[in-house]
């Protein structure tokens, strides 16, 4: 038996999770190190070549991209057919790491910034929340069952959600309402959210999912 790949994961991050969303659907067992993003340690830093995570480690392969991670598990087993999606899934999901995420980390950490305009900045993110909505015809983005797109973005919905939910959840989106919190009581969901101890060198393994 090879060993089991190695999943660098922080417990909050939306890229993280949307990496374990796809192992734990797909099943495939790996070794869950939770580090924190202030100490990174030294055997992340040594794989990782952007230093961020999710970072998979499979034998001779590294993988520093959360889709790249979410698509590996996926390709051997899909019991739930995540990946049978449209092409427009693809360009939903670019559109939401590139745009939008900007959009979100403006609304987020709009204290830090000196040229911040909340207005203008939820106004952005709406206009991908919008897309959404538009898309949610049925109960998943491309229909009765979900695929990557919706686990890939929904993480960052979340996230933005979140930012100041009263907000939230007083805008005219009642699909992507309905959308987002059908994730959040999902077993999926709450099935990744477990919280682990920070990995140390020596930790005994970790196997996830459980
Ligand atoms: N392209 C990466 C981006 C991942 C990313 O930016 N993750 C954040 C945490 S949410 C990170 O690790 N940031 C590095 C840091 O804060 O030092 C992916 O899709 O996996």
């Amino acid at each position: 038996m090879s060993k089991p790949a190695i999943l660098y994961s922080f417990r909050r991050c939306p890229y993280a999770i949307r990496a374990r969303l796809a192992i734990s659907s797909a099943g495939v067992p790996v070794d869950l190190r939770e580090i924190k993003l202030r100490e990174k340690p030294a055997a992340f830093l040594a794989l990782s070549q952007s230093g961020t995570v999710p970072c998979l480690s499979a034998g001779a392969e590294v993988l520093d991209e959360s889709l790249e991670i979410m698509i590996w598990a996926l390709d051997q087993n899909d019991p739930a057919g995540w990946l049978q999606m449209p092409k427009a899934g693809h360009t939903l999901i670019g559109e939401c790491d590139g745009p939008f995420k900007k959009a979100l980390d403006r609304v987020k950490y709009a204290s830090r910034l000196s040229d911040a305009n909340p207005a203008q900045d939820r106004a952005n993110a709406s206009a991908f929340l919008l897309q959404l909505e538009a898309q949610l015809t049925a109960p998943y983005l491309f229909g009765n069952h979900p695929t990557v797109a919706d686990m890939a973005i929904l993480p960052f919905v979340r996230q933005l959600a979140f930012v100041d939910k009263i907000w939230f959840d007083t805008q005219c989106w009642p699909r992507l309402q309905k959308w987002l919190e059908a994730f959040l009581i999902s077993p999926s969901f709450i099935g990744v959210m477990d919280k682990y101890p920070q990995w140390s060198p020596g930790d005994p393994v970790t196997t996830f999912p459980e």
